[in-house]
Formats: structure tokens, C-alpha cells, sequence
């Protein structure tokens, strides 16, 4: 039988850039699709654009072109984006192609022929950024109702329309959910959904006589097809629903396995989506993945909120399979987790550079060093070496039991967890002092280190698809894809290779701090309460010692008597300015009570104070001495 995987990420509207929050949808389908390669299913990841509706249209009249030209730039950068971050999408779909459009006015002509569509007046309030009806008791002249999902101002609006018969469905929505418990992870996402579709769902609207640009709704002239019905359709426009000639293709891959969103639209999904197939006739998915939003500085990461971090910035400092691994290691698929450059220095420092790049570089060194260019298979294991098999067997039960239900994080924890298992197996059997001493334990040591390796790199995969091919080969192995590959990863036998190479990953604490510290000192004014100032202690602090730090173009490091705050190190970034010894015995003011961060690796218990001058930054100092320590106000 054909073990078929597909997987879909939501169309994005084509109103802006992708960011983080659309980056990590894609990236989650990608490792699930490369995850299922692995294990051997065919597959296909379908992504796209959503380019009709009231939204789009708007945003293109402003910016002074034609809806379908103005969606085509934020296309290409999509496409772009993800070319760069390694997502291997088979099919991007957009809702402008012929085949979409061909397909939803077959969904909507089936919904008209069952009989579960009339025509009526839509009277009442609309939030355009979400293209979504908001119910609301206020009239035409009030304050609309805030959008309850993005908290947005919204319109009123009334006009013909037609609408699908929902209400019909609620019963049939419940007893789905009931029969299929995991249909959407994480539980408590369906648990919302129930709730909601348990409070009474009203008809919902699908077309808009008011908005010009969309795909014309069948035998009217003057309404175009809700957007929403529209771009949901695209799931099945993409295997070629309603073309006989594609009937094959479609019976192949659909139901969809997984359908991947955040819980901003799981409604859409989990109940108009739902209900629109089951009133077609058509399969239902499989299973939807409603991961949380990305946040940043407490709220969600938006286009529309400007808050947006722009994955091409990240490229610029970071490499991409660290970047993927960040995503889906420290981002929880089941809950809103915050963004920060500081925490995604440390994840790549401390589990890519650290732990797994250290442990497979000492191999390397250590094997060669000692002449041991490959290792031959073996079966004898001492007892040290049964109890970390022991430890990747518990670790592969609980990573495939976290993929089954794609908490990712949970997942890519465990393997975190067993690579740390193998670099205390190292330092326990100590190789470098077994070398000469006891050269079949040195080997042994090798081989199970190696044979680690080798099942981590193939688990690693899907999310660092380059890198862990790079470690194959310095173990002189391929990347096996196929049925049967997960179960046989545990190969701890086989031969290895023991190939020069160099470091997999960098160490990058500091990186972005380090490339934008001019923009640091140029911070944008806002006003703010005088308790504010009051959290800033500034004090006079004297400078004991003063050197360069040796890679960097920008950093001093001092050694500085902060008085009662006692010694201090504290990076500048003065170096071109400033030689050590200029600041050797002179006094500067600095920020005392701000949190210890690292640059370069470095740590920083402060900052000094400058005034940008002319030619360079000048010194800000007592006009007389001052005792260390006194406090600035
Ligand atoms: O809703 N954190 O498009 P959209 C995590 N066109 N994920 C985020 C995110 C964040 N801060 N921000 C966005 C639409 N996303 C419709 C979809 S589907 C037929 C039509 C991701 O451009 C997440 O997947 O607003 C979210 O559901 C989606 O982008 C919304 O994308």
C-alpha cells in the first residue's frame, strides 16, 4: 500500500513579507514532510498565497497598483524566503492560478446544487485585516465591536450576499470531533473549538457584493466569492478537485494529513472548512496542527502590528540550518512562546556549537590523531557502551511518540537529552588517556560515539537537512532515506569513517549585538515617567585595566572600580576610538544595574557612557575626580 503524506501550510495573504510567525508554519510542514521521507512515504507539501478579497484590495489601492501586481512582489519574496531557508515545498499555489479558481466555483456550484446555500442581506460588522464577520449587537452609527481575534477596529457593512447554511452542520461538527479526539493537536485547541461551535453557529456569509476583486460568484454579476471560502478550497484545488482529468491525483493524496496553522484561523479550519466538505461530499483531513504565535515583547509578531522580524535579516548573521534548528527546538508547537536574539544565541552556542559540533569535531581529532581513519564493524560491547544503547532506545520511544503527535520541541528535547548522554559517555571513558592504554576500548569509544552520530545526524535531518549531511560525510555516510531507516538507525556496528572536516557550527553569542551597536546608542525617543529614569543607576566608575579583544573590530574590554558596586568587566565598543591605554586610570560614567549580557562570548557586567562627537565618541567624565561609585543623577 502507498504510504502517502500531505501536508499543508495556510495560503498567506499576499499584503507584505513573510516573517517569523509565516517562516515557522513552513518550517514545521518541511520537517514534518522530511520527517515522512525518512520513513520512507511519499509526499506533498503544499504552500501558497492568498490574493483576493477586501484586504488585498485595499492595501494595493493605497499603495497605488493593480491587486494582482501588487501581490506579485510579496510572491516572489515567499518564494524567495523559503528557497533560502532550505524549505523543499512541492507545489505553491496561488489563489489567482486558473486550477484554484476553476475549483472554487465547482465547490461553490456543488454547494448550490445540494441546496445548502440561499441568498439573504448581511447586516452587521466586518474586520477587514482578518477578511472575517464580526457579530455584535451594536447598529450602523456605532462604535463596531473590536475583532475579537485581533482586537482590530472593524465596519459595518450591509448588503446582499448569499449564505452557506452552517447552522445545519453543528451537530454533525460535534459528533465528528467526538469520533476523532486527535484531530486537532494540541487537546486544547479542540476543546476551544467545541466550545465555540457548541454556543450556535450562525450561517456564514459566502460572497460580498461590496468588494470588487475576487473570483465572481456563479450567475451573479455584481458579488465576487468570499475570501475565506475562496482560499480554503486551495487544499483540494491543488490535487485538481473538480477536473476528471486529475480524478487519479486527487483520490492519491487526498485527505490531507495535516493541515498547519496558528490558532488565529484553527475556526476556519476546524469548522467553515469542515462543514464546506462535508456539505461537498469530500473527505475530511486527517489532522490539524494549531501551533501558538510567535511573541515578541508580549504580543503576537504581526505585519500589521510592525513588529515583525524579517528572516532575511536573520540570515545575515546566522547560518540557515541553525536558524531552522532555533525555530523548532525553543518554539513550543502547543503554546505562545517569545522570540529573542539572546536566546537564539545561546540555543545555537550551547546545543549546536557546544554539544553536537564539539562532540563529532574531538572524535574526528581524537580517531585521526590516533591513526584510526575508519573503524571496522564490530558486535562486543562492554557494558558502559549496552547502557548508552539502553539510553537511545528510551530516547527514540519517546522522540517517535513526540513526532506522531508533532510536538517537534518535545521531540528534538530528547535528542538534545541523548546527544548529552553521549558527551558524558565520552568524559566517563576518558578515550584520549584509553588510546595507548587500552587500544579495543579506544575503539569501542570511537565506534559508539561514531554510531551515536551517525542515528542523530539522520533525526536531525528534517530541520538541519545541510548540516547533518556534512556530518555524514565526515563519518563517511550517506543520508539514507527510506521504509525501514528509522528502525535501523541504532546500526551501532557498522563501519565509520573518520574524515577531516571542519567545525559544523559557530559560536554566536554577541554576533548581533556586535554588528549593531551603532544602532544601540541611536534609540528612538519616547517619553517616559520619571520611575523610569529612576531604574537606570548610573554611577562613576574608574578603570583599572583596559586590553583589546582580539576579534573584534568594536570591543574594548575594561576592568572597572564601580565603587560600592564593586569590580566590573565591561565591554565598549570604542576600539577604533580608544587604545587601551588612553582609558587606563580614567574615569567614565556607567550603567550599573544593567543585566550582565555577552558579547563575543565575553561577558559584560555594564555599560560606559559616550557622547557621539565629531570624529568619535567622547569620554563622558566627573569635571573633577570623584570617588568611584558615586551614584549619577
Ligand atoms: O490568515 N506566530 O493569512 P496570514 C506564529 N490568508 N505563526 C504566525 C504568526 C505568529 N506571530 N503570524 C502569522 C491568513 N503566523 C489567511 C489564511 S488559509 C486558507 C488562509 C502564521 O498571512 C500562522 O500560520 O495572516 C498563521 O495562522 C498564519 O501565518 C496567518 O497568515
Amino acid at each position: 500500500m502507498l504510504k502517502k503524506y500531505y501536508v499543508t501550510t495556510p495560503l498567506y495573504y499576499g499584503t507584505g513579507r513573510p516573517h517569523l510567525g509565516s517562516l515557522y508554519s513552513t518550517l514545521l510542514a518541511d520537517v514534518s514532510t522530511r520527517w515522512h521521507k525518512l520513513k520512507g512515504y511519499e509526499t506533498f507539501f503544499l504552500t501558497g498565497t492568498d490574493e483576493h478579497g477586501q484586504k488585498i484590495a485595499e492595501s494595493a489601492a493605497k499603495a497605488g497598483k493593480k491587486p494582482k501586481e501588487f501581490v506579485d512582489v510579496f510572491v516572489a519574496e515567499y518564494k524567495k524566503t523559503w528557497k533560502d531557508y532550505r524549505i523543499d515545498y512541492t507545489k505553491f499555489i496561488r489563489t489567482t492560478d486558473d486550477e484554484h479558481k476553476e475549483a472554487v466555483i465547482k465547490l461553490v456550484n456543488t454547494l448550490l446544487e445540494k441546496g445548502d446555500v440561499y441568498k439573504g442581506v448581511y447586516e452587521g460588522w466586518y474586520c477587514v485585516p482578518d477578511e472575517t464577520f464580526v457579530p455584535g449587537k451594536h447598529k450602523k452609527g456605532d462604535v463596531g465591536p473590536a475583532c475579537p481575534s485581533c482586537n482590530r477596529e472593524t465596519i459595518y457593512i450591509s448588503e446582499t450576499c448569499y449564505f452557506f447554511k452552517l447552522s445545519a452542520y453543528q451537530d454533525k461538527l460535534l459528533t465528528f470531533f467526538k469520533e476523532h479526539p486527535d484531530f486537532i493537536y494540541p487537546k486544547e485547541r479542540l476543546n476551544e473549538v467545541i466550545a465555540f461551535v457548541e454556543s450556535g453557529l450562525k450561517d456564514l456569509c459566502i460572497s460580498r457584493s461590496t468588494v470588487k476583486w475576487g473570483i465572481p460568484f456563479p450567475g451573479e454579476d455584481d458579488q465576487v466569492i468570499y475570501v475565506w471560502a475562496d482560499a480554503l478550497t486551495n487544499y483540494i484545488a491543488a490535487l485538481g478537485y473538480g477536473d476528471e482529468k486529475r480524478a487519479q491525483e486527487f483520490a492519491k493524496w487526498w485527505p490531507a494529513d495535516l493541515h498547519i496553522m496558528a490558532k488565529d484561523i484553527v475556526r476556519f479550519h476546524a469548522v467553515y472548512w469542515i462543514a464546506f466538505l462535508m456539505a461537498i461530499g469530500v473527505k475530511l483531513p486527517h489532522h490539524l496542527l494549531v501551533h501558538g504565535w510567535i511573541t515578541i515583547g508580549g504580543q503576537k509578531m504581526s505585519k500589521s502590528l510592525g513588529n515583525a522580524v524579517d528572516p532575511q535579516e536573520l540570515l545575515k548573521y546566522y547560518d540557515v540550518d541553525a536558524l531552522r534548528y532555533y525555530l523548532v527546538s525553543h518554539f513550543s508547537t502547543s503554546q505562545d512562546s517569545t522570540f529573542s536574539i539572546d536566546d537564539l544565541e545561546k540555543v545555537i552556542t550551547q546545543d549546536l556549537a557546544n554539544e553536537l559540533g564539539n562532540l563529532l569535531n574531538r572524535v574526528i581529532v581524537l580517531a585521526r590523531k590516533h591513526n584510526v581513519n575508519k573503524i571496522a564493524p564490530r558486535e562486543e560491547w562492554s557494558s558502559a557502551t549496552v547502557d548508552l544503547q539502553k539510553s537511545y532506545d528510551v530516547m527514540m520511544k519517546s522522540f517517535n511518540e513526540y513526532m506522531q503527535k508533532y510536538m517537534f520541541h518535545m521531540a528534538y528535547a530528547e535528542v538534545k537529552k541523548y546527544i548529552a548522554q553521549v558527551n558524558a559517555y565520552v568524559h566517563a571513558r576518558e578515550p584520549w588517556l584509553l588510546a595507548d592504554k587500552d587500544p579495543e576500548a579506544f575503539v569501542e569509544t570511537l565506534a559508539a560515539v561514531a554510531s551515536s552520530l551517525y542515528a542523530v545526524a539522520h533525526l536531525l535531518w528534517p530541520v538541519m537537512p545541510l548540516k547533518m549531511e556534512e556530518l555524514l560525510q565526515a563519518l563517511g555516510k550517506k543520508l539514507i532515506l527510506g521504509e525501514g531507516t528509522v528502525e535501523n538507525l541504532a546500526a551501532w556496528g557498522q563501519e565509520i569513517a573518520f574524515n577531516e572536516t571542519k567545525s559544523l557550527f559557530e559560536k554566536v553569542e554577541g554576533r548581533w549585538q556586535e554588528a549593531h551597536l551603532p544602532e544601540e546608542v541611536k534609540t528612538r525617543i519616547e517619553e517616559i515617567d520619571i520611575a523610569d529614569f529612576a531604574k537606570v543607576h548610573m554611577a562613576v566608575g574608574t578603570i583599572k585595566e583596559a586590553e583589546v579583544v582580539e576579534k573584534s573590530d568594536k570591543l574594548l574590554k575594561l576592568q572597572v572600580d564601580c565603587g560600592e558596586y564593586g569590580m566590573r568587566q565591561i565591554l565598549a565598543g570604542v576600539k577604533q576610538w580608544y587604545k587601551p591605554e588612553d582609558l587606563i586610570g580614567a574615569q567614565g560614567i556607567f550603567v550599573v544595574n544593567l543585566k550582565p549580557r555577552k558579547l563575543m562570548g565575553i561577558d559584560s557586567q555594564g555599560m560606559m557612557l559616550f557622547v557621539e562627537g565629531d570624529k568619535k565618541l567622547e569620554r563622558i567624565h566627573p569635571a573633577g575626580k570623584a570617588s568611584s561609585g558615586k551614584r549619577v543623577r
